[in-house]
């Protein structure tokens, strides 16, 4: 480097000599707090954005580093990836005009201008392309609404874009290096995609949080937040009482904590120390859970006495519903009742381990010594944030699997219930319908078994790998006859 070149950098606070004995956290420095920063929502600023190309429309430009070099240390990355890296001048979709997952003219509106069905969740990164999968940033998921006859992806949540640069050990910028132009020794060792501590889960089993290992120094105060998937929500929005369905959260305020999952999905989680010094800092991630198979999983926004069931399909016949051979569902095919699906399927006992840590586990180690496929986890008896779920840990490749909600029975509330299905492949979430802004309407009758309110969700297609693992799956929602958009709902009439 020339003297005239390393001047300049110093002169624009990219970098300075290092000295260890000087190391420490510098005072925040002429680089603020870097600009705009957007995180899980592209509605911040309002409506789409103009289309315009380069940095004119480019909302991710400004982030800057929130410490300089006060008189001390710091590293210059040696060949940052730009703030605008990728950003191009219009957005671009992929095959048969379908989502990329990325902005692509940079903003803040991912795949905006793409075709989807209504109800398809897609991965979506908020943040200039040419920094998708480096350092902090990461990838959240995006719901296909319907608009009159179209279908539009409604805002990308969960995601993680760049950030001002702090003191953690992580590249917050997401420029290829981790704190570089910081003067610090970090405290924090906040983890990137991948770290082996946030490794995937599995749903239903304590997965700890040892803030030991994030932060390696006294606190004064520690806390935890966690923020889960559409389940969740689907309370927040109509309520604003939220009883949380996907997951318990225990010590919350302590260095160690630890959290139950109970559905799969990608959660963000969310650490704040209260330093020696009165300073907050914190690590946010993202949590993996990933069960194998098709997941299917019912949960719903009445907090009374509403008993709505989830039901699955055998492949390959069109037998009517309730049918003790052919339907899986709560009297035939949870843990206290099973009779004999599996055979009749033509499945297999899982592992007891896929499923000792539902509330159902107990039974099913009891009674089989392992997990019948397929199963229903839970049958939820009007209790407040419990979903259900059936699972299929190995489906075999090509069959098709239909999902319908029952309103079994209701008592003390009157109104449209509004369930909402989730449809998991291999733990990626590839379906969810009955969310917000689309929640189903006239879902009010209970009525037992045949009689009463059901809806007729999906056909999901199972595509497996040589080994039998789930792979992927193609869903497609089901409609009323001769329709191409809308719920298929219908009352007393348990036809397939
Ligand atoms: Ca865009
Ligand atoms: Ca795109
Ligand atoms: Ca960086
Ligand atoms: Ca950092």
């Amino acid at each position: 480097m020339t003297v005239l070149g390393r001047a300049l950098l110093v002169a624009t606070g990219l970098w300075c000599a290092c000295s260890p004995v000087q190391r420490g956290q510098g005072n925040p420095g002429p680089g603020g707090d870097g600009g705009p920063v957007i995180i899980g929502d592209n509605t911040a600023d309002g409506g789409p954005g103009n289309s315009n190309a380069g940095d004119g429309g480019n909302k991710y430009q400004n982030v800057g580093v929130d410490g300089g070099c006060d008189g001390g240390t710091g590293t210059a990355c040696g060949s940052p990836i730009a703030a605008n890296a990728g950003c191009g001048a219009v957005e671009l979709c992929g095959a048969n005009g379908a989502g990329n997952g990325l902005d692509d003219n940079c903003d803040g509106l991912v795949d905006e201008i793409c075709v989807c069905r209504p109800g398809d969740v897609e991965s979506c990164f908020l943040g200039p392309p040419g920094k998708h999968g480096v350092g902090a940033c990461s990838d959240g998921t995006q719901t296909c609404e319907s608009s009159g006859e179209f279908g539009v992806w409604g805002k990308c949540q969960g995601s993680i874009g760049p950030h001002a640069e702090s003191c953690d050990n992580l590249d917050n910028d997401c420029n290829g290096c981790a704190d570089d132009s910081l003067c610090c020794a970090p405290l924090l060792d906040c983890p990137a995609p991948g770290d082996p501590r946030i490794a995937d889960q599995p749903p239903y089993t304590d997965v700890a949080l040892p803030g030991g290992q994030f932060f390696s120094d006294q606190a004064q105060s520690w806390s935890w937040t966690i923020d889960g998937g559409p389940c969740d929500r689907l309370f927040k929005t109509t309520t604003g009482s939220p009883p949380v369905q996907s997951f318990t959260l225990t010590g919350a305020h302590s260095e160690n904590a630890s959290v139950h999952y109970t559905l799969s999905g990608d959660y963000t989680v969310t650490m704040t120390v209260v330093d020696k010094q009165g300073m907050s800092q914190s690590c946010t991630w993202v949590q993996h859970i990933v069960g194998p198979g098709l997941r299917f999983e019912l949960c719903w926004d009445q907090t009374g006495s509403v008993d709505l069931d989830l039901h699955v399909h055998q492949p390959g016949n069109t037998t009517g519903w309730f049918s003790s051979t052919a339907d899986c569902y709560y009297d035939d095919c949870a843990a206290w009742d099973y009779n004999g699906l599996m055979s009749k399927w033509g499945y297999s006992i899982s592992p007891i381990a896929e499923c000792i840590g539902s509330p159902d586990g107990p039974d099913w180690q009891a009674n089989l010594m392992g997990c019948a496929n397929p199963r229903l986890d839970i049958d939820d008896i009007a209790d407040v944030g419990v979903p259900e779920n059936i699972n299929i840990d190995k489906p075999q490749n090509g069959q098709t699997f239909r999902a319908m909600v029952h309103d079994y029975a209701q008592s003390g509330i009157k109104g449209d219930q509004h369930p909402l299905v989730n449809v998991y492949c291999a733990g990626k979430l590839m379906a969810t319908y009955g969310q917000s802004p689309n929640q189903l309407v006239g879902f009010n009758k209970g009525g037992g078994d045949s009689k009463g309110s059901m809806w007729r969700v999906a056909d999901v297609t199972v595509a497996t790998d040589a080994s039998g693992n789930t792979t992927s799956c193609t869903v497609n929602a089901l409609h009323p006859a001769n329709m191409t958009t809308g719920y298929w709902t219908t009352v007393d009439d348990p036809t397939y």
